[in-house]
């Protein structure tokens, strides 16, 4: 099928593409590069060496003589070139991951907070509006995140995106069913619960067919693609506002930092594996929803975890010492979280779990780049959580 990767050159995108492209489908990647310019601004770059997008296409030709095509847009700036790229392209599919997705690079500024909703909600939103005036019929799978659900305990097994509930009426109850009350934590969060109502009155009134995909943390680095070549290498954040924290952890560990623990360390969270995101990507392309079907809802995640557990596991594997940081995000200091992914399950995933994947990572990513790396590239703020320096590590004398 032909599938239009929106946001193809990101942390997700880009191995998703290259699955993609290695099971047959004719991919498109459409990309307005604004993640490397992040990093400029940011003053950080990625652990891993990344390529430009033209080494990355000619690698990725080389090796699997298939071509991933690539357009430089803004879909939330340009509608009228995105409208152009669907009625050139004719996807059968796209999916949708051009959003800003950091949460603390959200709420840093006035700036941040406004560039985070204007850049994720419109470009979500000329995304359904190009579907329709181009009246092709189009699958879009979106990139969405749990943080929707929020992160209170909430007594009960996290359900797929919609809740049965009963209301009493006078002499009677009435049952129905709602999206899952929001609770979002941060700006960024917000645009994914503002994605999901413009995605329900999409999906009503002009019977677009929608996926919106949950998903945990993500960690580890690399898939099976992006392994064939270090050309193809993907990214790997590591510092306050992109890097995720089981793989800040494994940075902090490979550099003999301390393990940055906000708080008691008692959030608990959900997390999947980057191989099991591409594979759950192909699962929801191969199961659409039907026209006038409601949104089709997945939980993408596998396992949930509590920070402190993850630190302590990780200490455990590399002999890093743990340290408790004052938190410097708004959020509950200990949650309970469970969480229903039955439909993947039912639909053919396979977790990698991470009793058995993390030493992997901890040796072939973080540990492996970590110990090429120029530490004078490394900003030692990287490092630590917003304003807190944990005791001053051996390794890491560099900067800052
Ligand atoms: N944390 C630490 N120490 C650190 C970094 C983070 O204790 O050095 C804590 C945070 O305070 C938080 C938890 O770890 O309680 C998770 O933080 P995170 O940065 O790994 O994840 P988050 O900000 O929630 O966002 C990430 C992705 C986002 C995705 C989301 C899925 O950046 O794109 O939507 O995970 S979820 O968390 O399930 O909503």
């Amino acid at each position: 099928m032909k599938v239009l990767v929106l946001g193809g050159d990101g942390f997700c995108g880009w191995p998703a593409s290259l699955h993609l492209s290695a099971r047959g489908d004719d991919v498109v990647i459409v990309d307005n590069f604004s993640r490397r310019r992040i990093d400029e601004e940011l003053g950080v770059q990625s652990l891993t060496p990344i390529r430009s997008m033209v080494e990355r296409r000619a690698a990725w030709r080389e090796l699997s003589g298939r071509d991933i095509d690539v357009v430089e847009l803004d879909i939330a700036q340009d509608y009228h070139g995105l409208l152009e790229l669907l009625e050139t392209e004719h996807p059968d599919a796209i999916i949708h991951y051009a959003e800003q997705r950091a949460a603390p690079y959200s709420m840093k500024s006035a700036k941040h907070k406004r560039y985070t909703i204007d850049n994720n909600v419109n470009a979500t939103h000329n995304v359904l509006c190009a579907i329709v005036e181009s009246g092709q019929d189009i699958h879009l799978v979106h990139l969405g995140t749990m943080g929707v659900y929020g992160y209170g305990t909430a007594g009960m097994a996290i359900p797929e995106g919609y809740l049965n509930i009963q209301v009493p009426n006078e002499d009677d109850v009435i049952e129905t069913e709602i999206l899952y009350p929001t609770n979002p934590g941060s700006i960024y969060h917000m645009t994914k619960v503002l994605d999901q109502t413009l995605f329900a009155y999409y999906a009503k009134n002009d019977e677009l067919r929608i996926t919106d995909l949950h998903q945990g943390i993500i960690w580890g680095t690399n898939t099976r693609e992006t392994n064939l070549d270090e050309r193809l290498i993907n990214r790997f954040d590591y510092d306050g506002d992109y890097g995720t924290v089981l793989n800040r952890f494994l940075m902090q560990a490979a550099v003999g930092y301390p393990l940055t623990v906000h708080g008691t360390g008692g959030q608990t969270r959900a997390f999947i594996h980057l191989q099991d995101m591409v594979r759950c990507i192909e699962i929801a392309l191969d199961n659409p929803p039907n026209s006038g079907d409601r949104v089709m809802i997945f939980n993408q995640m596998t396992e949930t975890h509590r920070v402190r557990d993850l630190a302590n596991l990780v200490a455990e594997l590399t002999g890093a010492t743990v340290e408790m940081v004052p938190d410097p995000r708004k959020e509950a200091l200990e949650n309970d979280l469970v969480v229903r992914n039955d439909q993947f399950l039912a639909l053919g995933l396979n977790p990698i779990t991470l009793s058995e994947g993390l030493l992997r990572e901890i040796n072939e990513t973080a540990g492996r780049y970590a110990d090429r790396a120029d530490y004078s590239r490394i900003p030692a703020t990287s490092l630590w959580t917003k304003n807190q320096q944990p005791g001053i590590p051996s390794s890491v004398t560099g900067s800052n």
